[in-house]
């Protein structure tokens, strides 16, 4: 496969950028090899500066569940820029765009846009914090939150789980705040709670864990975390900035039948414009500034552009059937992963929830953070470039989740198991 610019762009890239790259995922570190540079997408393709095209399974890590450069959404943004990129005061886009999400999202009273997942996570336990009058939050082993302080922080030892910091720059002081438990453990859950519940501001979750690879909840555990946030006076915060819009209109409070007091969102929202947004309870929202003392704001927030392509996005999606449809296309294509593997003789498992999936060198089931760090990463990563070099990537990472869109139809989960039955057969 040629990529010789670019491996040019990436050399100069690596003079210019920390690791060539402005996010680390990009940088194919955890899989080898450099990262091909995006030329233009469209659909469920990718198409790189060599010329090379991909089926696209990262989607933009989320927001691309339409397809990339969908006309529909190029449409709304051409309109609107053309009446200007940003004004600093407030316009209807803003205001359409939250009716959109309160109608979709009956748990949200009130949101507040921002421009990532990242200022909604940190805004979010901000308000929980702020409403409470507590300090500690507690989050899971594996959930990612963005690069808020607060969340980059590993599990520290004993049995309070105390917070240590997972990358230098955090505060130990802050990082002591954060308690970490296992994923899908009911028990660890009570007896933190039992312990230092009256503490806890809150507790940040990924419903569906999309940032450990893919781990779906057991049953009644989300359940579980709702009865123990309401006895201890804790906020629930679904973290649905992966899976919101994705797993169902609704997002995955809607799949599970759970009422969050604070969720957070991205990606799909900003139709691949940098978007965020967090939202909740009316009595926690007020209390976020201009209307209350809990302080945020941003420049860009509730950008017309972004807000443009945000609602043809969530337009798209509200289509009758589509996820539905998304669903359905999700398993086809994992049942035929699955059956490729065991043709080849593969040890091989794969999670699913509509438009997101998880793919396992290992015999399933994956139901916690240690099971999937069980899985044998190296053979994903010769699979992961194996299929690249066939045409089809993913995300390059074991700990990450696919992504599917309604613009991958039935050739390209055609082309991509055969590709599959090709990268299995030479692992
Ligand atoms: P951003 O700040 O990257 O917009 O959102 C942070 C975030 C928050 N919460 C969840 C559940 C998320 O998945 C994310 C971001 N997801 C990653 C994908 N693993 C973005 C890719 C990247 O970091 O480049």
């Amino acid at each position: 496969m040629n990529n010789a610019r670019s491996h040019e762009l990436f050399t100069r890239a690596s003079q210019l950028l920390p690791g060539g790259v402005n996010s680390p995922v990009r940088a194919f570190k955890s899989v080898g090899g450099e990262p091909f540079f995006a030329q233009r997408a469209e659909g469920a393709y990718l198409f790189d500066v060599d010329g090379n095209r991909y089926v696209d399974y990262v989607g933009s890590w989320g927001p691309m569940i339409a397809g990339h450069a969908h006309p529909q959404v190029l449409a709304a943004v051409e309109r609107t820029m053309r009446d200007g990129l940003s004004f600093g005061v407030p316009n209807a886009l803003e205001v359409a765009m939250a009716e959109e999400i309160v109608k979709i999202v009956p748990s949200c009273a009130m949101v507040r846009m921002v421009n990532s997942g990242t200022e909604a996570t940190l805004s979010a336990i901000r308000v929980a914090r702020g409403a409470t009058g507590r300090s500690r939050i507690v989050k899971f082993e594996g959930c990612y939150h963005g690069h808020g302080d607060s969340f980059l922080v590993k599990a520290g030892s004993g049995v309070m789980t105390l917070g240590l910091p997972n990358s230098p720059g955090v505060p130990s002081a802050l990082a002591d705040l954060t308690l970490t438990l296992p994923y899908n453990d009911f028990d660890a859950a009570t007896k933190l709670f039992d312990e230092v519940g009256g503490e806890i501001a809150g507790l940040i979750i990924e419903p569906i864990v999309g940032n450990a690879n893919c781990i779906l909840p057991r049953e009644g555990y989300l359940q579980h975390l709702r009865e123990l946030c309401s006895k201890h006076g804790a906020l629930l915060i679904f973290d649905e900035v992966m899976t919101g819009f994705r797993v169902a209109l609704g997002g995955a409070q809607a799949l599970y039948g759970i009422e969050p007091d604070l969720s957070t969102f991205g990606k799909i929202i900003g139709g691949g414009m940098p978007v965020g947004a967090y939202g909740g309870r009316r009595d926690l929202m007020s209390q976020v500034a201009p209307a209350g003392p809990i302080y945020q704001a941003g420049t860009l927030s509730g950008n017309p552009v972004a807000m443009a392509a945000g609602l043809a996005t969530l337009a798209l999606i509200q289509a009758p059937g589509f996820h539905a449809e998304l669903e359905r296309r999700t398993h086809t294509l994992c049942d035929g992963l699955e059956a490729a593997a065991r043709e080849a003789g593969v040890a091989f498992h794969t999670t699913r929830a509509p438009g997101m999936f998880g793919l396992y060198f290992r015999e399933g089931p994956v139901e916690t953070f240690e099971d999937a760090k069980a899985s044998d990463t190296a053979r994903f990563n010769r699979f992961f470039h194996g299929m690249l070099e066939r045409g089809v990537y993913l995300a390059p990472s074991a700990f990450e989740a696919g992504f599917m869109s309604s613009a991958h139809g039935e050739a390209e989960i055609a082309l991509t198991l055969d590709a599959a039955r090709a990268a299995f057969a030479a692992l």
